[in-house]
């Protein structure tokens, strides 16, 4: 899979995409991501992006000009299945989402800032529209390095049986169970007897069940999803 993310810190990306799996990812090949720096597209002669926005008093608008350029040089070199808009008046990603991206050959992230992108550039070019939370970020780059992360690690081939992406929390509406390792007490707290018995399906079956509990109580929007219970 190849991620263009277009940008204008590219620095901020660097570090977040450059650690643990992600790393490996890109490392074994699974993974290619590009991160351009959207002046590098602007025709301005002082490198602008923006501009003032025709609502008067509403801060400065990304101009539809670098973004086209970006985004249609990118697409000569091949073709590409989506192009995201991170902005905090997209659809909620969650792990549906990323299972869904993670699908996908080649995919262009665009990273809000400012006031946001002028609204041709969402009705034109963008294909989907992400946020990944109900709060304000400065800009769309660490909501890209969210999606991203997410994304990769979920690439066929990238995670080890061991860290297998299908008893990660969400990915079947319920939070991981609880896990312990050495020591078997700690201030008198004892690791649960039945993860001592050397009994695989009577750990399995607790572990399925401390799920189920877990997120009844922690987060009772999730049961509900999981149960079939829809409102
Ligand atoms: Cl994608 N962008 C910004 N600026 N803020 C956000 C967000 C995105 N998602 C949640 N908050």
């Amino acid at each position: 899979m190849r991620i263009d993310i277009i940008t204008v810190l590219p620095e901020m990306l660097d570090s977040p995409l450059n650690y643990s799996i992600v790393k490996r990812a890109k490392e074994k090949g699974f993974a290619e991501i590009h991160v351009h720096n959207l002046r590098d597209y602007s025709t301005d002669k002082h490198r602008r992006v923006d501009d003032y926005s025709f609502s008067k008093g509403a801060g400065m608008v990304m101009a539809v000009q670098p973004i086209e350029n970006a985004i249609e040089s990118l697409k000569k070199e091949r073709a590409y299945d989506e192009i995201i808009y991170t902005t905090p008046d997209g659809k909620l990603f969650d792990q549906k989402e990323a299972n869904i991206l993670s699908l996908k050959t080649n995919i262009i992230i665009l990273c809000g800032h400012y006031k946001g992108i002028d609204q041709r550039v969402r009705d034109l070019l963008i294909t989907r529209e992400l946020s990944i939370g109900d709060y304000v970020l400065t800009g769309g780059e660490l909501a890209a390095a969210v999606i991203t992360d997410s994304v990769v690690r979920l690439l066929p081939g990238v995670l080890s049986d061991e860290t297998s992406a299908l008893s990660d929390s969400f990915q079947d509406n319920l939070l991981s169970p609880p896990v312990y390792t050495r020591p078997a007490v700690y201030k008198g707290l004892k690791v649960p007897e039945i993860l001592l018995s050397g009994n695989d399906k009577l750990i399995d079956d607790w572990k399925y069940q401390q799920a189920v509990e877990r997120t009844k109580k922690l987060r009772p929007d999730l049961y509900k999803k999981f149960t079939g219970e829809t409102d």
